[in-house]
Parts: C-alpha cells; sequence; structure tokens
C-alpha cells in the first residue's frame, strides 16, 4: 500500500542513506557533483510532496455562501436514482472495490457513523463561478483503509449514477489527492443531507482540485492500477473532452 506518508518518509530514508554513504566519496570532484545532484532531487521530491500535501484554504462560518449552485447534472434521470431519491436514500449503497482487500458495499448509516471531518471551502467551477460550503464526511483514507489497498493500486476511480449527453459521469485522482485530508466522502452541506442539487447522497469533495474534480451522486469508488481502459481514457467525463486529469488549484 502507498501512502502518501510512506512515500515521504521512503524518500526521506533514502536522501538520508544516499547522503551518509556519499560523504567519503563526496570529498572528490564528481562525487562532489554527484552529491549535489542528489541532494537536490531529494530536495526537490520533498518540496513537491509538501506542497501536494497542503491544506487547501479553509473559511469561517460567516463566509458560507447563502446559495450553492448546482452545475452539470442537478436531478439525475434515470428511473432507478429518481427511486432512491423517492425513498430517501435508505437503500443507497456505496461499493468500494477494485484492487483492494476487502470489498465492501456501505449504507448512508454506515458512512455516517465513521470518524467525520467537517471543512469551510471554495469551490471553483473552471466556468468561471466560485461558492463556499460547509461539507461533512469521512475522509476517503478512512475508507481506503478499512478496504486495504493492494499494491498495484495506482488511481482512485469515482463512478457516479447520472449520465451527460448520453455518457457516464466519472472521475479519478492519484494516490496523494486520496489521502490528503481534505478529500472526504460528503454526504452533508451547510449541516444538511446534500440537496439533489449539490450531488445527494454522498459526493467528492477533493479541495485542492477544480469542480469538476468532484464527483456527485457517487455509487462506487474503484482503486485501479491503469485508467486506459476506462471511459475515453483519460481519467474523467470532462478529461475525455480535453480538460487537464490533474486540476490543481
Ligand atoms: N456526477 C457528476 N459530478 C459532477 C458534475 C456532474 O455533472 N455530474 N459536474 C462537476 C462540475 S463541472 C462542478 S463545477 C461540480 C458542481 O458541483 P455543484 O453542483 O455542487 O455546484 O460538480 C462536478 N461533479
Ligand atoms: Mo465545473
Amino acid at each position: 500500500m502507498e501512502k502518501p506518508m510512506r512515500r515521504r518518509n521512503f524518500l526521506v530514508a533514502a536522501g538520508a542513506a544516499l547522503l551518509a554513504g556519499c560523504n567519503k566519496f563526496a570529498e572528490s570532484g564528481p562525487g562532489a557533483k554527484l552529491l549535489s545532484a542528489a541532494e537536490r532531487w531529494h530536495l526537490g521530491a520533498h518540496r513537491f510532496l509538501r506542497d501536494r500535501e497542503a491544506l487547501a484554504p479553509e473559511f469561517a462560518p460567516g463566509e458560507i455562501s447563502p446559495f450553492f449552485r448546482g452545475n452539470g447534472t442537478t436531478d439525475p434521470q434515470s428511473p432507478a436514482y429518481q427511486a432512491h431519491a423517492t425513498q430517501g436514500f435508505a437503500e443507497w449503497r456505496l461499493a468500494v472495490g477494485g484492487l483492494v482487500e476487502t470489498p465492501m458495499a456501505l449504507s448512508l448509516d454506515n458512512i455516517r457513523r465513521l470518524p467525520q471531518r467537517t471543512q469551510i471551502t471554495r469551490h471553483d467551477c473552471v466556468e468561471g463561478w466560485s461558492a463556499i460550503g460547509q461539507w461533512t464526511g469521512p475522509q476517503l483514507s478512512l475508507l481506503l483503509e478499512a478496504a486495504g489497498l493492494r499494491p498495484e493500486a495506482k488511481y482512485i476511480l469515482f463512478l457516479c449514477a447520472d449520465e451527460l449527453n448520453g455518457d457516464r459521469y466519472y472521475e479519478s485522482i492519484d494516490l496523494i489527492d486520496a489521502f490528503h485530508p481534505q478529500t472526504i466522502v460528503a454526504h452533508s452541506l451547510n449541516g444538511e443531507p446534500l440537496p439533489i442539487r449539490n450531488g445527494a447522497p454522498l459526493r467528492m469533495r477533493i479541495e485542492r482540485q477544480l469542480g469538476y474534480k468532484h464527483a456527485k451522486y457517487l455509487t462506487a469508488i474503484m482503486a485501479v492500477a491503469s485508467l486506459d481502459d476506462i471511459g475515453g481514457g483519460e481519467g474523467g467525463y470532462w478529461e475525455d473532452r480535453g480538460y487537464q486529469w490533474y486540476a490543481g488549484i
């Protein structure tokens, strides 16, 4: 299982071993050059991870937008989704599967009983609007740890209940974002169950990335080794239409 922490520890250990082992060698001319290259590599890798792990800004309750608009799908039309909505999503299940040791199917109740994180963040859509909302749900890392990622897992795929222009919406992220503390499976917006407009009953919050990464109407979380054979192969509904896969902000 490759978690950012472990990976960072590995980098730190590898860097330290390199530096310790190279000390003598470093006294000579070409050694010094090698060492400084290794040192630069180590610092660069460390800086990269520190940046990817940084938190998105969080806001005060008074800054919450009075209305959090909906975008893209705002009312999935499939009979199955409509039936779930009529039942207040009592039968909704979130599958956690793919390259995991223990596949799971979680009810909303299961999800609400896990340790929760609440965060007030700003959502930025590429279409040129932003909104601040308070989101609550378990960290994705918790679900992935419970399911147990297999070593081949490289990406986390999010499957959704809605179609846009005849294609199923989906998204994906790497393991650094998957284990980021602000990456949560949200069931509430501003202290209330998610409105249908904003992704009921579950949607992702991936706070270091743009709005289209935040999959709504979430039905499954899958660990995969490659994105090539999924959808159009680019890792997401909008990515298949030319958007960047890594939409960092
Ligand atoms: N399933 C699904 N997720 C989705 C979309 C969508 O159409 N379907 N639109 C995306 C886009 S472009 C944005 S900006 C946000 C909008 O979230 P909101 O409806 O809560 O404002 O959801 C994202 N996630
Ligand atoms: Mo968006």
